[in-house]
């Protein structure tokens, strides 16, 4: 049995620069194993609490020593002799110490970290994977039985996702002027995780080349590494990557459909989203949910994530009703990957998909869980990075070893990104047919999104 017997942490620094908590832990005859936290932008006002120091004069606050103090103090104290592969024990056991709902004493960075780094712990001392380890665990949320019709074939074996890829962004994650966070690509068409990263590749080289070609400052990237330009309209955006799409010989929709990340919450205040793109247009609810109808009448969007902000129930409701049967609607902030809050948007017919962060809850075992519900309840999960990340690869093999069916993690530029996209093809490589590539499949449902048509086009 794999015994925790030494607990560390340090504070390293994430893709912006950021202070981070690095845990590491080792079992009884195992070797260190460690694990980093990531870290937000556009937070959700519910997502669990990452302890930063505040302590303007050093690092403007952003430090993250006490919640560093905490890992080598009274987590290490709580853990040291415990089963590391008892996942659920030991989120429970680190759920109680910390005894707030939202982790904010001893801090869902220190608490995340010290959750990841055991169950790498583990993996070392049983000498298996990564991978197999997150499988082992999940086979024990793992549903048992065939998921509704519309998430067909999620969660049951081990599989390469579909990668959800930032093309051009905006929002609080880059310095040009669009109001919407992310325009991504999906592959939808691809037979393989290598074919899908292929065409990625070709259709962010070409938004680049068409971008320079008028003039935009096309090639400066955002914090994911999408291009970060200003441009006349948050729509322009949108015909940059059809155009991109068609010159490398792909067919829009068919083999490459667009996903949005609107990341609203940051721009709605007093009732209104607020629009600077558009020289400070005001909307409601109801009104951006005209306009994102719209978009989808004119161009092949198959997957919108928090379109509306996190406190919009009615407004997310308007949306559900007007697009969850033809796109996948995603909630990021709206969720947080928070059981709880999926259960009632559940509840309320809201939504048909969670983005799945590990940090916004803050332990393995209670992202598993939330993963869980969303599936059986027809909701498709979507693994996801935050805008800061680092070279820990998590993500990458909890994709693959649940087979939640997607991944989005930003761009194709910036090491921290590819460093889960290189993890993928290894994996593909490794598993080869114990891990399916389920591709677009999983969509089948959705109606009118432009998924028709010949898929697996060769690249010229
Ligand atoms: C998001 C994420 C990742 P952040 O909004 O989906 O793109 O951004 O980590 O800044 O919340
Ligand atoms: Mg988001």
């Amino acid at each position: 049995m794999p015994i925790i017997e030494r607990v560390h942490a340090r504070e390293v620094f994430d893709s912006r620069g950021k202070p981070t908590v690095e845990v590491e832990i080792t079992c009884r005859g195992g070797k260190p194993s460690r694990a980093i936290v990531p870290s937000g932008a556009s937070t959700g006002r519910f997502e669990a609490v990452e302890l930063r120091d505040g302590d303007a004069k050093r690092l403007r606050g952003t430090g993250v020593r006490q919640a560093v103090a905490n890992v080598c103090g009274e987590i290490a104290d709580a853990v040291r002799g415990m089963d590391a592969n008892d996942q659920e024990g030991l989120d429970t056991r680190l759920c109680e110490l910390d005894g707030t709902p939202n982790k904010g004493r001893l801090g869902a960075n220190a608490i995340l970290g010290t959750s990841l780094a055991a169950a790498y712990a583990a993996a070392d001392e049983k000498g298996i994977s990564a991978v197999r380890q997150f499988s082992q665990i999940w086979d024990r949320l793992r549903p048992s039985k065939s998921p509704p019709a519309n998430t067909a074939g999620i969660g049951l074996e081990p599989g390469l996702p579909l990668p959800m890829v930032n093309m051009i962004s905006g929002g609080l994650h880059a310095g040009g002027n669009l109001d919407f966070q992310d325009y991504l690509i999906l592959p939808v068409g691809a037979t393989s995780y290598r074919q899908a990263f292929e065409w990625i590749v070709s259709v962010y080289w070409q938004v680049g080349t068409e971008l320079s070609a008028v003039g935009f400052e096309g090639l400066l990237v955002g914090d994911e590494g999408g291009f970060g330009p200003k441009l006349a309209s948050n729509e322009q955006a949108l015909g940059f990557v059809v155009r991109a799409i068609e010159a490398v010989g792909l067919v829009p929709g068919a083999d490459v459909a667009i996903g949005l990340d609107v990341a609203s919450t940051h721009f709605f205040s007093d009732g209104a989203y607020r629009l600077a793109a558009t020289g400070g247009q005001q909307l409601s609810s109801a009104e951006v949910t005209d306009l994102l109808e719209s978009w989808c009448d004119r161009f092949p969007i198959l997957s919108i994530e928090d379109g509306l902000a996190e406190d919009d129930w009615d407004g997310w409701k308007l949306l559900t009703e007007r697009l969850g049967r033809r796109v996948q609607l995603i909630g990021d902030d709206l969720f947080v990957t928070n059981e709880s809050r999926l259960r009632e948007g559940i509840e309320r017919g809201v939504g048909n998909s969670v983005l799945i962060k590990l940090n916004q809850i803050g332990t393995l075992w209670e992202t598993l869980q939330t993963m869980r519900l969303a599936i059986d309840n027809g909701y498709w999960p979507v693994v996801s990075a935050r805008s800061g990340e680092t070279e820990d690869t998590t993500i990458a093999d909890l994709v693959v070893a649940t087979g939640a069916g997607q991944l989005k993690v930003g761009s194709v530029a910036r090491s921290e990104r590819l460093a889960k996209y290189n993890q993928l093809l290894r994996l593909e490589e490794q598993l080869g047919p114990d891990a399916e590539f389920l591709g677009g499949s999983i969509f089948a449902t959705l109606q009118d999104c432009n998924l028709s048509g010949d898929s697996a086009k060769p690249l010229e």
